[in-house]
């Protein structure tokens, strides 16, 4: 009788398809990102304006400045908190009438203005006002 040898390949390893791994339990949280604005306006300039009396002067961006990274200069709105008492702001379509409120984007479009109306000998005038882009709110530092 002849030795037989009988080699057997026999491969172990089934398919990786065979394999069934547990399947874990999954918790996603999602956190949808806030439009949210971080960032608050900041004044930039704030100076004086002057003229004559009885007349009105356009209150350009080199007189009156906010900006902003996050928000557009037509979302920053001026609120005047302390009205002029010599004559007033207005808007530019709507001669006479005192607004109290405006944004850095009517400033830019050149559509605001302050008309002095006072009989009287005051030669010195002031608003207060504080800057709001829908969120973060700032005052005027020379109040
Ligand atoms: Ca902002």
């Amino acid at each position: 009788m002849k030795d037989e040898v009988l080699l057997h390949l026999h491969n172990e390893m089934p398919p990786s398809s065979t394999f069934y791994y547990p399947q874990p339990l999954l918790s996603i949280i999602l956190f949808l990102p806030f439009a949210e604005d971080r960032v608050p306006p900041r004044i930039i300039t704030n100076s004086a304006l002057t003229l004559d009396e009885g007349t009105a002067k356009i209150i350009t961006t080199d007189l009156l400045s906010a900006t902003d990274t996050d928000s557009q200069p037509g979302d920053l709105q001026y609120f005047i908190n302390t009205p002029p008492e010599l004559g007033h702001i207005e808007r530019a379509g709507s001669p006479g009438a005192p607004i109290t409120q405006f944004t850095q984007g009517d400033i830019a479009a050149r559509a605001i203005s302050y008309v002095h109306t006072s009989e009287g000998e005051g030669n010195m005038d002031r608003f207060t006002f504080s800057v709001n882009d829908g969120t973060n709110q700032v005052r005027d530092l020379k109040q």
